[in-house]
């Protein structure tokens, strides 16, 4: 969902520039004078293409739309810039975008000099209808207060709640049993049908999230498993059956929009509309809920819902005890959702991508799951984390080989200067001025051979449990691998992704021993699919062998 978004809101910031009035010629001198005096030298600059220089606009839209958006930055740098260069000036019409795969440079915007950066203002104006002012839309002293408030959530051990997981994974089976039942004449042999495993995760990380945050699941996978909601006074029960949908179509509309930015105010607004209130009052009601029930939040859960696990943790409660503001619950705890689910469902369906194209990973790992959890009961979290060393260069080398977030951007919010990219070898520092944009493909700092060794493309866990300096092909601890952002902005629920993430991956392998491809065709190119609509057809098709 962010990659779209965007490489949209990178080209869009660009067309409101054009769009707007500057002149030129001004700004250059007085860039160049202060590049002088801060003793910058410039960068190198792709070339202008197409009509006005709008041709590297389309190409951009053009390999979106194919969903290969990622590797166009990687190919259009090596073939004209070449692939000893790592940070480009790219005019697009008026307007000029920095990108930069330097880990040097993304060190400086995100980390050491983020004073100096921010996220585009794109990312706040075109997620606030849908999900409001939160951690993740906001920009400046907003996002510091927000930063404030929920990350103590996120330093707590409880949040890695297994169980709460499990009971999920169980419907997991259970979806997966129900598609396999579908087809008698397989019953027996053993392999599953050919099923997409990604709508499975979507849906299996929203009922986990959904549950997490609010107390009660959406149940997306069973919609038996509802238990009755008490009722409340003047509001309507929440649409637990359709929240799914209406936060897809959200996005959706949030996607298109991004993409006519500049003219958006054609577009029709009644089904975004109408999405947007949907998907406030389903917040709305959990937090009315627990705006009414006070301290006794957590008690109500249990009787409502039959589950007696001791010390649960609910996002919403927790906040609850920081703010009362109606509005700021309901906004923060979307701002989460969204963060957390679409994104950690991803990341699973990368591994099972892999693991099918991939044998002796598959077997490899799976024997140490089983040495170490040979059965469901008694996995627990500390054990997870650390006790299965592969499981983890298995995540780690699906989050570098396939970054669900692909592509980031900030802004300058002052004239800075990056450490390098500038003169003829790129060593140099370059000069940025205020409100200038630069792109971090983090996925083309996953592709540098020089970074990552001759076998970068591939997938090959086993390079994290090698030393990488010097341009090996072993682990690498600094900004060229940065799947969960890094700096000021890191991500809240990395833990809590990978956790989940191992976690459902050895349920899957105790009860699986083989997986097999079964996409169309066979050697499909990778594709970071992103749009709802597309998510079956484009997902991880599979069998799987039950052990
Ligand atoms: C594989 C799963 C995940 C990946 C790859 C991922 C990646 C990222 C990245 C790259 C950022 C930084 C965005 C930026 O720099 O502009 C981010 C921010 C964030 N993530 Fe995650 N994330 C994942 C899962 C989660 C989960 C499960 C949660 C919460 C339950 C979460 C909560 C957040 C929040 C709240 C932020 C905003 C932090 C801020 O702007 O201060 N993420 N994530
Ligand atoms: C987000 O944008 C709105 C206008 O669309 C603005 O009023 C608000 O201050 C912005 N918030 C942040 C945190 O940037
Ligand atoms: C995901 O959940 C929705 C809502 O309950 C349901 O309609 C859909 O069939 C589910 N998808 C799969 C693949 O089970
Ligand atoms: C709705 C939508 O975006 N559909 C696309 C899904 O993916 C296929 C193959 O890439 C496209 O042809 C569709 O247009």
């Amino acid at each position: 969902m962010l990659i779209p978004f965007l490489i949209c809101s990178a080209l869009l910031l660009s067309l409101k520039l054009i769009l707007s009035v500057r002149s030129k010629r001004n700004l250059a001198s007085r860039y160049a004078a202060r590049a002088a005096e801060l003793k910058c030298s410039p960068a190198p600059r792709m070339p202008v293409k197409g009509f006005l220089g709008f041709g590297r606009l389309i190409e951009s839209i053009k390999a979106t739309n194919a969903e290969r958006g990622p590797q166009y930055v990687v190919s259009a740098i090596d073939s004209e810039m070449g692939r000893n260069v790592h940070t480009v000036v790219v005019p697009i019409a008026d307007y000029e975008l920095i990108a930069t795969r330097d880990p040097a440079n993304v060190q400086a915007m995100l980390a050491t000099k983020s004073a100096d950066w921010d996220v585009g203002e794109a990312r706040n104006a075109s997620w606030r209808p849908l999900f409001g002012d939160g951690v993740f839309t906001s920009r400046g002293e907003a996002w510091k207060h927000s930063r404030a408030l929920v990350r103590p959530q996120f330093t707590k051990d409880q949040i890695n709640d297994l169980d709460l997981i499990e009971r999920h994974v169980q419907q997991l089976f259970d979806a997966i049993d129900r598609s396999s039942s579908r087809v008698p004449s397989e019953a027996g042999k053993g392999w599953t049908p050919a099923l997409d495993l990604q709508p499975l995760f979507y849906n299996m990380t929203l009922d986990i999230t959904t549950e997490l945050i609010y107390g009660y699941s959406v149940h997306s996978q069973n919609p038996r498993s509802r238990v009755a909601l008490p009722t409340l006074p003047g509001l309507a029960q929440p649409d637990r059956e359709n929240i799914g949908t209406h936060m897809d179509a959200g996005k959706a509309w949030v996607e298109t929009r991004g993409a006519l930015w500049k003219y958006r105010w054609l577009l029709p607004t009644k089904q975004f509309s109408k999405h947007c209130a949907a998907v406030h009052a389903y917040a709305q009601w959990f937090v009315q809920l627990r705006l009414q029930r006070g301290d006794g939040y957590l008690d109500g859960i249990r009787e409502d819902t039959g589950q007696d696990s001791g010390s649960r943790y609910i996002l919403l409660d927790e906040l609850a005890k920081a703010t009362r503001d109606p509005v700021e619950l309901r906004s923060q705890t979307l701002n989460i959702l969204t963060a957390g689910r679409d994104t950690t469902a991803s990341l699973i369906g990368w591994i099972f991508y892999f693991l099918a194209r991939h044998p002796r990973v598959f077997e490899k790992l799976r024997a140490e799951v089983l040495a170490e959890f040979p059965k469901p009961e008694g996995i627990e979290f500390r054990a997870l984390r650390d006790k299965i060393p592969y499981m983890t260069s298995v995540i780690n080398e699906a989050l570098r080989v396939a970054p669900v977030i692909p592509l980031n951007e900030r802004v300058a919010i002052r004239d800075t200067v990056l450490p390098r990219g500038g003169g003829p070898k790129g060593d140099e520092p370059m000069f940025v001025a205020e409100g200038q944009q630069v792109l971090i493909p983090t996925f083309a700092m996953t592709r540098r051979e020089d970074l990552w060794g001759d076998d970068a493309e591939e997938f090959r866990p086993e390079r994290w449990e090698e030393e990488g300096g010097g341009g090996g092909g072993g682990r690498k601890r600094g900004f060229e691998f940065i799947p969960f952002g890094g700096g000021v902005r890191q991500c809240l629920g990395q833990q809590f992704a990978r956790t989940k993430a191992a976690y459902v991956v050895v349920r899957l392998l105790q009860r699986y021993d083989g997986i097999a491809n079964a996409e169309e065709p066979a050697d499909a190119p990778m594709r970071f699919h992103h749009t709802i609509e597309n998510r079956s057809g484009s997902g991880v098709q599979v069998r799987l062998h039950e052990a």
